[in-house]
């Protein structure tokens, strides 16, 4: 399993729109097992095939305390938003800042399995707030997109500052 590498904000590469997947194969299954593995690893409990430099709508996730519930999705659709729940988001993409961001606290949605079989379901809770953030992958749009403009820019130096710093001197922490 690789362990692919996040691609971070502002990367203009996290604003493109993602392509719908054509035929679930192998090379599916594989980008899959590849997503799976670098979330597992960062540890996340979501990324979106957006976050590695693949631009097809493929997503996965996991919200379970064991990590052994992965959940992979593929042209997910949101059918139906019901209620608002405000969460502190995360995100991979824009490592350490974490922010209360609205969101609808169940959905419903449509999408292919890993073995291209249409599936429906519902989510609730922490599984719907982490699916409509990797949604928005797909789309381009990042959680920070829902703060204020002055909050982003502020992050965006805060992150281009640490990166500098890290590229400079790769054997220091990074000074965030
Ligand atoms: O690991 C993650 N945690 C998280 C917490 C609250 C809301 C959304 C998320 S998703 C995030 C991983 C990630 O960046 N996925 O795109
Ligand atoms: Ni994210």
């Amino acid at each position: 399993m690789a362990k692919l590498t996040i691609l971070e904000f502002p990367d203009p590469r996290l604003r493109r729109k993602a392509v719908a997947v054509e035929l679930v194969d192998d090379k599916i299954r594989t980008l899959i097992d590849d997503l799976l593995g670098t979330m597992y690893a960062a540890p996340g409990i979501g990324l979106a095939a957006t976050q590695v430099d693949v631009h097809l709508r493929v997503l996965v996730a996991d919200i379970s305390e064991d990590k052994l519930a992965p959940l992979a999705l593929i042209n997910p659709e949101i059918l139906s938003r019901d209620g608002v729940e405000i969460t502190e988001e995360g995100c991979l993409s824009v490592p350490g800042v974490y922010e209360k961001v609205e969101r609808a606290e169940h959905i419903t949605l449509r999408a292919l399995d890993r073995d291209g079989n249409n599936i429906e379901m519902e989510a609730n809770g922490l599984l719907a707030v982490c699916i409509q953030h990797e949604c928005d992958h797909l789309e381009g749009k990042l959680f920070v997109d829902y703060l204020s403009e002055l909050k982003r820019q502020r992050i965006r130096t805060r992150l281009q500052k640490a990166r500098r710093l890290d590229i400079d001197r790769p054997h220091k922490a990074p000074a965030i």
